[in-house]
């Protein structure tokens, strides 16, 4: 008996949906039958290695359900573009102890065209019945419950934010001057308001309603440069992607979806990108749509 013991067996009746890998591995293949004819004739715990594998079988076809997706977001023109410097007119001492400020709308990676700071998220399709996506369940408790959105040197920090309904942002002022926090939505969803921030302070916003089709914008009206986006969405499968312009949606329901992408510029492909493309997601696989472009 490689992987069940008294201990183990007893503690798996308990433990059905959480603990079946410490006697039984999910991952390991089902024994041949001839072994489960040597693991039944040891007494007292053959049930119990029948339950674990029966719980291994519905965990592996739970697991069919779900699946990953995953991409690159990247320039789509041949020359790259220049980092647009920003015109620091106010508070330059400040602004600029760090080095210059940089535009952050189109942040391009030299060594492999990536592009950062673009929200990439699942949606149903628009002719769709149910326009509910199924949440892993995982995935159904906010475990996040604040994520922050800084102002430490006259930049939003992050300069995209996504996140979920019901997750407060705190609006944080790390800074030693002043500025403004002044977001807004759709007016008929996120109504947003023009808050004065002093040095050090911080304020929480814990209404934000999931909006599909607008954006919150948020600028600082004191440095009229400072920019940052924050899109709200009813379920779980989003992601703004990374320095390399990479994205994953982990756990997410297998089958036909839209991927929608946006960024400061707009949606990909256009006026036409704001239904989404067209995806496929396999169950109990990542499925990689390799590199996909966005032009200015
Ligand atoms: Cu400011």
């Amino acid at each position: 008996m490689r992987y069940l013991s008294a201990i183990g067996c007893a503690a798996l009746y308990g433990l059905l949906t959480a603990g079946c890998n410490y006697c039984c591995p999910v991952d390991a293949p089902a024994p041949a039958s001839t072994e489960t004819t040597a693991l039944k004739s040891e007494s007292g715990e053959a049930a119990c290695c029948s339950a674990c594998l029966e719980v291994a079988a519905v965990a592996a076809d739970a697991d069919k359900d779900w699946g990953t997706i995953k991409g690159q977001i990247v320039y789509g023109r041949d020359k790259l573009p220049e980092a647009v410097e920003l015109k620091v007119d106010k508070d330059q001492q400040h602004c600029l102890e760090k080095g210059k400020l940089f535009s952050e709308e189109w942040v391009v990676n030299k060594d492999n065209k990536g592009i950062r700071w673009v929200f990439v998220w699942l949606a149903p399709d628009p002719s769709a019945a149910k326009k509910d996506i199924p949440i892993h369940p995982s995935l159904k408790e906010i475990k996040e419950k604040k994520v922050t959105i800084d102002q430490p040197c006259c930049g939003f920090v992050p300069h995209a934010l996504a996140i979920r309904e019901g997750q407060i942002v705190v609006a944080k002022n790390s800074a030693p001057i002043a500025h403004n926090f002044n977001y807004a939505g759709h007016p008929l969803v996120n109504q947003g308001k023009n808050q004065l921030m002093p040095p050090k302070s911080e304020f929480e916003i814990d209404n934000l309603r999931a909006d599909e089709k607008f954006p919150v914008s948020v600028s600082c009206n004191i440095h009229g440069w400072m920019k940052a986006y924050v899109r709200v969405f009813n379920h779980p499968y989003f992601a703004v992607t990374n320095e390399k312009g990479e994205f994953e949606i982990k756990n997410a329901p297998a089958g036909d979806w839209r991927l929608k992408i946006w960024h400061d510029s707009g949606w990909r492909g256009g006026a036409m990108g704001r239904d989404g493309e067209k995806i496929t997601i396999k169950g109990g696989a990542a499925t990689d749509l390799g590199k996909l472009e966005m032009k200015p």
